[in-house]
C-alpha cells in the first residue's frame, strides 16, 4: 500500500478550486509516488525556498559572485534528445513526415510504465506559470510538476509566475500541463537512465511528459515542450506561435524604435542579434504573433528570462551580456568549467585552468570520456540563465500584455556558400518561402553531428507538431489577411570563402539599420530574383554612421553577389524536400517556381558562377 505523501501547501491548491487541476496532480502523486508534495505560488517565500533548496540538494552550487550558481546535467544530457521526443499520435489527425510521433496508447503505457514510483523518496513541486505577458489575450495558464529544484528554479528565472493566472481560470480546465521526473540519480545527482529519457507530448490534453533528463531544453516544461502545444493550439486560432526574438531597433537620429521578430536556428546568432548594442530586447527566443488593431502585426515574448548559449561571449564582442554575467545578481550558469567559484567558458577572454569541475565531474585537461573523446573544460552547449530585466537593454514594454508592433520579421540561416547578408523579400509570400527554405550548418544545441547543413523551415522544424504544410498554410492566410503585414528579411552573417568568415561580427547591425529603414520606406534597393538586395551607396554610408567604417565596394561585391550555381542547387533540394511533404500550399510552389525561373534567366545572362549586385540597377 502506497502511503501518503507529507504535503506543505495543500490549502492553495484547494483555494484554486479547479476540478481538472486537483485530479491531474492527485494522478501523478499515484504515480510517481514523491515522498513530499509542495505547492508553491511564486510569493518571494516560495521563490527563497526554491533557491535554498536546489543549492542544499546538490541541484547547483554556489559561485564567489553574490546571486550566481552553477548546475551541471550529465554528461550525455547536454541538448535536446530528438530521438526520443515524441508526439503522441491524434487518431484521424496526420501527422506529416519529419514528426517524431508514436501511436498514442502506446506512448501512454510506455510512458505511465516508466514513471511508475519514478520520484520515490523525492520532493514533488506543484509550480504555476504563465506563457505570455500576465493577464493578456496571449497568456497560456501552465501547470508544472517536477521533482527537479533546478527546474523550477530556472523556470522562476524564465517565466511569469501564474498562480494569478490559475486563480482568474475560475476552475476551467483551459492549460497546459507538464510533468517532468528526474528519475534515479549517480552520486554526482545526474539522471542515470539516459537509455530511458522521454518526452511524449500529448496534444490531445494538452500535457508533456518528461523524464529521465535534466537539460533545460528537455526538462523544462515551459520552454520547448509547451511550444508544441501551443503551435498546435494556433492553428485553430487566429495568432501563431513561433521560434523567435524579438527586439527593437533603435536608430538615434530619427529618434524612433521599430521592433522585428526573427527566427534563426539554434547557434546562428539569434540572441547576438537581439542583443545589439543600442537596441532594446523583449525576447531571444519564443514570440507569440497576433493581429492587431491597427491592421498590423504585435508580438509578445513567451518568456521573461534568457536561456543563453555562453560560449563566445566576452567583454569586446558582448559588452552588455559581459557586464551582467560578471556582476551580483541572480543567474544560473549551467555546463560550464568551475575553479575557485569562477566560472569559464570557451573564448571568453580569459586564461583557462588546468584543473576544475565541469559536466564530466573533476576535470583536468586531457581528460578523456569513456570513447576516448577529449573532453572539452566547457560543454559546447554550457549556457547562462537569467531574467530579461537584469539587462539595461531590457525593452520598456517587455511584459506589455498587448506585446510590441512587429515592423519586420528576419529569418536566418547559417550556411557557408550561398545567401547574400541580407535581403527583402518580394512579398509576404514570398517571405514565407525564404522562411521555409532556411538552411543552416547544425551546431551543439541538438545531440548529433555538427557542421552539416541541415534544411530547418523558419527553424522551427524539430518543434511542429502540425504537418509543416498546414503550419506554411496558415502562416501564408496570417500574413494577408493584415492590411499592414510586416516586410519580412532573410539573413545570412556566415558566408565564408577559404574558411574565412566574409563578414565581422558587428556587420550584423548595418543589416539590421538596412531593414529598419526599409520598413519606413526609406532605402531603396536593387531587385534581384532573390529579393531586394540593398545599393552600396546605402550600405557605405550606413558602415560610416555606424562604425566609421570604409565598407569598400570589393567588400560589397564578395558579400552581395548572386551565387546563382549554389542558389539554384538550393532550388533543387527544396524541389526534392518539398515534393516529399503533403498538402504544401500552392503559394509556396508559386514563389519557387519564380525564384527558379529568374535565376536560370539569369544564368543564361551572366553565365555560369556568380553575378555582381552592382550589375542590378
Ligand atoms: C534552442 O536550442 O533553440 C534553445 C535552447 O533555445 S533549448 O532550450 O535547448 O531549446
Ligand atoms: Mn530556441
Amino acid at each position: 500500500m502506497a502511503t501518503s505523501p507529507a504535503y506543505q501547501g495543500r490549502k492553495k491548491l484547494r483555494q484554486l478550486a479547479n476540478p481538472r487541476l486537483t485530479a491531474i496532480v492527485e494522478d501523478v502523486v499515484r504515480l510517481c509516488r514523491p515522498a513530499k508534495v509542495t505547492v508553491l505560488t511564486g510569493s518571494q517565500d516560495d521563490m527563497e525556498y526554491v533557491r535554498e533548496m536546489a543549492l542544499a540538494k546538490g541541484e547547483e552550487f554556489p559561485l564567489a559572485v553574490p546571486g550566481h550558481t552553477v548546475h551541471f546535467d550529465g554528461y550525455y544530457d547536454q541538448a535536446r534528445d530528438t530521438r526520443n521526443t515524441r508526439i503522441l499520435a491524434v487518431p484521424g489527425e496526420s501527422m506529416g513526415r519529419g514528426i517524431n510521433a508514436i501511436g498514442r496508447s502506446e506512448g501512454l503505457a510506455e510512458i505511465h510504465g516508466l514513471m511508475g514510483g519514478i520520484m520515490a523518496g523525492r520532493e514533488m513541486l506543484v509550480c504555476f506559470y504563465d506563457l505570455g505577458p500576465v493577464n493578456s489575450r496571449f497568456s497560456i495558464p501552465s501547470l508544472q510538476i517536477t521533482d527537479s529544484f533546478y527546474v523550477a528554479h530556472c523556470q522562476n528565472l524564465l517565466y511569469r509566475q501564474g498562480y494569478e493566472e490559475f486563480r482568474r481560470l475560475n476552475g476551467s480546465p483551459e492549460f497546459f500541463h507538464f510533468i517532468h521526473g528526474v528519475g534515479e540519480v549517480d552520486e554526482r545527482g545526474n539522471s542515470r537512465n539516459l537509455h530511458w529519457r522521454r518526452t511524449f507530448i500529448d496534444l490531445q490534453e494538452n500535457r508533456v511528459f518528461t523524464i529521465n533528463n535534466q537539460y533545460a531544453g528537455s526538462s523544462l516544461g515551459l520552454k520547448k515542450l509547451a511550444f508544441r502545444l501551443s503551435i498546435h493550439q494556433s492553428l485553430r486560432e487566429e495568432w501563431m506561435c513561433e521560434h523567435m526574438f524579438i527586439s527593437g531597433v533603435f536608430r538615434p537620429v530619427k529618434n524612433r524604435i521599430t521592433y522585428f521578430t526573427g527566427a534563426f536556428p539554434s547557434a546562428s546568432g539569434k540572441t547576438s542579434t537581439a542583443m545589439i548594442p543600442g537596441h532594446t530586447i523583449v525576447g531571444d527566443d519564443l514570440a507569440f504573433i497576433g493581429p492587431g488593431t491597427d491592421g498590423g502585426a504585435w508580438a509578445a515574448n513567451v518568456e521573461q528570462g534568457i536561456f543563453g548559449i555562453i560560449e563566445d561571449i566576452n567583454a569586446a564582442d558582448d559588452p552588455l551580456l559581459w557586464r551582467v554575467l560578471t556582476t551580483p545578481r541572480e543567474i544560473i550558469f549551467s555546463n560550464v568549467l568551475v575553479k575557485d567559484g569562477v566560472p569559464y567558458w570557451s573564448n571568453m577572454g580569459r586564461e583557462i585552468p588546468d584543473h576544475g569541475f565541469n559536466h564530466s565531474g573533476e576535470w583536468h585537461r586531457g581528460k578523456r570520456d569513456a570513447e576516448g573523446k577529449e573532453i572539452p573544460f566547457s560543454s559546447k552547449n554550457s549556457r547562462y540563465t537569467l531574467r530579461i530585466d537584469e539587462l539595461e537593454n531590457a525593452d520598456p514594454r517587455a511584459n506589455d500584455p498587448q506585446g510590441v508592433p512587429v515592423g519586420g520579421v528576419i529569418f536566418g540561416g547559417r550556411d557557408p556558400d550561398t545567401s547574400v547578408p541580407v535581403l527583402e523579400a518580394l512579398t509576404w509570400a514570398h517571405g514565407v518561402y525564404c522562411g521555409a527554405t532556411i538552411e543552416s550548418e547544425t551546431t551543439a544545441a541538438t545531440l548529433g553531428r555538427q557542421g552539416v547543413l541541415k534544411h530547418n523551415p523558419m527553424a522551427i522544424v524539430e518543434f511542429l507538431s502540425i504537418p509543416l504544410g498546414r503550419y506554411l498554410s496558415k502562416y501564408l492566410q496570417f500574413g494577408e489577411a493584415l492590411r499592414v503585414p510586416p516586410r519580412i528579411f532573410r539573413t545570412n552573417y556566415f558566408l565564408r570563402e577559404n574558411g574565412r568568415f566574409l563578414n565581422g561580427k558587428l556587420d550584423k547591425k548595418v543589416w539590421l539599420w538596412w531593414m529598419e529603414g526599409r520598413v519606413h520606406g526609406e532605402f531603396q534597393a536593387l531587385r534581384t530574383p532573390i529579393g531586394w538586395i540593398p545599393r552600396y551607396d546605402d550600405l557605405r554610408s550606413l558602415f560610416l554612421e555606424i562604425f566609421a567604417k570604409d565598407y569598400r565596394v570589393e567588400d560589397y561585391e564578395s558579400h552581395f553577389a548572386l551565387r546563382i550555381d549554389r542558389l539554384l542547387e538550393r532550388i533543387g533540394r527544396m524541389e526534392a524536400a518539398f515534393a516529399a511533404e503533403d498538402h504544401i500550399p500552392e503559394g509556396f510552389f508559386l514563389e519557387m517556381e519564380r525564384e527558379k525561373r529568374e535565376l536560370e534567366e539569369a544564368r543564361k545572362y551572366f553565365g555560369e558562377g556568380q553575378a555582381s549586385p552592382l550589375a542590378f540597377t
